[in-house]
């Protein structure tokens, strides 16, 4: 029985000292996006694929305003359970749209200067539109992690992210359709690890 006791002990001393070991293997990815000449590197997301474990996701909303007719920004990343404020900026109405595929999920008037909150149940890519006005159109990006970032100028640093190998994806939206591109990524602990996506 003694010795039953002692293994549990020396068991649950080795799980606990795994797990702080795992908890400092985290490491930083620094990376870049490098985009042709005379494009902006506006309005790019990027995001880890081959993430594995559970991820809380943050209490604060991620919001999406309309301003001046356009919904800022035009790509919104956020985790699965987070919710979306949609926030309403101008003097006059709005309709917010969501789509999910094809099948329609939120279909919200929305009066001058006012706002809804939304929690997305599924991951990927939700398309939005405005039913009043037709120029209007924005993607939500839905991640399982948090492991994702807006890019603005060209830079963007993800922290906390576990040991391993994942591809890095960067998403824009080129003429309307939202595209890819990929490339491999070697994150270790207690590292940064520069990476470069060019489109
Ligand atoms: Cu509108």
């Amino acid at each position: 029985m003694k010795k039953l006791i002692q293994l549990l002990i020396a068991v649950s001393v080795a799980a606990l000292l795994g797990s702080v070991a795992g908890a400092a293997a985290n490491g930083t990815l620094a990376g870049k996006v490098e985009v042709a000449k005379g494009k902006k590197g506006e309005n790019t997301v990027v995001y880890l694929k081959g993430v594995q474990g559970e991820y809380t996701p943050p209490s604060e909303p991620a919001v999406l305003n309309q301003k001046n007719k356009v919904f800022i920004p035009h790509l919104l990343p956020l985790q699965r359970g987070q919710a979306v404020r949609f926030k309403n900026s101008d003097t006059l109405t709005h309709n917010v749209h969501l789509y999910w595929g094809k099948r329609s999920m939120l279909n919200k008037s929305q009066a001058p200067n006012s706002y809804d909150d939304w929690t997305p149940k599924r991951k990927g890519e939700h398309l939005i539109l405005c039913n009043i006005h037709q120029e209007m159109m924005a993607a939500l990006l839905v991640f399982d992690h948090p492991f994702f970032a807006s890019v603005d100028s060209s830079e963007f640093k993800i922290e906390g992210i576990p040991e391993g190998t994942y591809t890095l994806v960067a998403v824009r939206d080129v003429r309307g359709k939202l595209k890819e591109k990929e490339t491999e990524i070697t994150i270790k602990g207690g590292e940064t690890t520069e990476a470069t996506i060019q489109y």
